[in-house]
């Protein structure tokens, strides 16, 4: 629901110029570095794009879920490594706070989350625990006032920047599956907390990933989150839907970014003695790929409209992201077909979206499992009727 149409509007339109005229420009030196120059962030910080989602109370913008797809939509317009900075913040690394946490974690936390002074993260994925993420071995056992959280996290988004972790882990070692997973609190510079090297990965360069390490590491009972053991998987899903649609909103504003490209470079590139853009072959790329993105950003909206009038959109965030993330992977490919040998070499952005965009469509939950969690709900309707 857009509750202030003319605040959104000077933040949207805040975000595209500071895209257009800030970001834009960076993204080759950002490739190159592995780096978001420090003074971007800075920038960030005072636009206040960490705190987009985190309730007013708490120094966040509370943006609805409409006004967050809206503003995805802009951002993701430029390399995805600058949202993967503020997205933990606004997203996983924030939200098992927001939804379930108690209100002393909510004020610890979430006003350094929302200006962006502390990064979050969020610790669910091992290195045996991926899709199955209920399968997860990480231990948190009761030790007097606090919990002794042992095992492995992988591929943490923004872990090596993180001063909190949301960590799923098991605290009943006898119950297999979700129902013995509890969420906690984990502050960077706990002793028995360590990171992993940073990963080296396909795109995305200036967002980092690394291991998260638990050894012995003493977690005070006050930070097990909302206070309450078995709780920590509904947690995390409800944190995954939230972010699944996020995932499918940053995916629209990527595919428009491509497209807008791939429209200009058509109409540069003459072959033939005229603009490649005037080949029907040209054509049927760009029409596919607005008709893909048009239906992506709908299905969007309507998903967040949903989540903003207090439905359960389990089935339409994974539809969103599942359609939206599976679009982008379609237009960054004909965005590198229509640029021809330019698609293919470093000059152009086309080449790095290309890489960049195919992370979409694994993490927040792969495109497979959208389609087992959307099957599920409808067979659970179904049997339900
Ligand atoms: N909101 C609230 N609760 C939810 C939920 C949701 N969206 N989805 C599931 N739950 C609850 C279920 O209701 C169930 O509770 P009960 O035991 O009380 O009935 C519990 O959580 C376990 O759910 P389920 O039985 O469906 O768990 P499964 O182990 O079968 O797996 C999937 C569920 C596969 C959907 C889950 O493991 C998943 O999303 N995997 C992908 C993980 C992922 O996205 N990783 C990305 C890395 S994090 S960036």
């Amino acid at each position: 629901m857009i509750r202030d149409p003319e605040t959104l509007e000077l933040l949207l339109n805040s975000v595209s110029r500071f895209v257009r005229e800030r970001l834009v420009p960076l993204e080759a030196e950002v490739a190159e570095t592995d780096q978001i120059p420090p003074d971007v962030v800075s920038d960030m910080r005072s636009l206040g794009l960490f705190g987009l989602s985190i309730p007013e109370a708490y120094g966040g913008l509370n943006l609805s879920m409409e006004e967050e797809v809206l503003f995805a939509f802009e951002i993701a317009k430029t390399s995805p490594a600058f949202r993967s900075l503020i997205g933990t913040n606004n997203g996983i690394g924030s939200q098992g706070i927001v939804i379930d946490g108690t209100e002393e974690q909510k004020e610890r936390y979430l006003p350094r989350l929302a200006t962006g002074e502390i990064i979050g993260s969020f610790a669910l994925t091992e290195p045996d625990a991926g899709s199955d993420a209920a399968s997860l071995r990480t231990t948190a056992v009761r030790d007097g006032d606090s919990y002794l959280l042992n095992g492995t996290k992988r591929y943490i988004t923004n872990a090596p920047q993180a001063s909190i972790f949301t960590v799923m882990a098991r605290t009943d070692a006898t119950l297999k599956g979700a129902g013995a997973i509890s969420a906690f609190i984990v502050e960077k510079g706990t002793p028995g907390l360590s990171l992993g090297k940073i990963d080296k990965k396909m795109g995305q360069k200036g967002a980092h990933t690394c291991d998260v390490i638990f050894d012995n590491c003493r977690v005070p009972a006050a930070n097990l989150i909302g206070g309450k053991e078995g709780v920590g998987f509904k947690t995390a899903m409800k944190v995954l839907d939230k972010g699944r649609l996020h995932i499918a909103a940053v995916s629209v504003g990527a595919a428009e970014r491509m497209l807008s490209d791939a429209l200009h470079y058509a109409c540069q590139r003459r072959q033939f003695g005229k603009p490649i853009a005037d080949f029907q072959l040209i054509q049927a790329m760009l029409a596919d790929s607005k008709a893909d993105m048009y239906a992506a950003r709908c299905m969007v909206i309507d998903a967040a409209r949903r989540r903003d009038a207090g439905q359960d959109v389990s089935t339409e965030a994974s539809c969103a992201k599942l359609f939206a993330t599976e679009m982008c992977g379609r237009v960054a490919d004909r965005s590198v077909q229509i640029h021809g040998g330019a698609g293919y070499v470093a000059d152009y952005a086309a080449e790095r979206f290309y890489r960049d965009v195919r992370l979409f469509r694994i993490y927040e939950g792969t495109s497979q499992i959208q389609q087992l969690v959307i099957a599920r709900n409808l067979i659970k309707q179904a049997r339900a009727q």
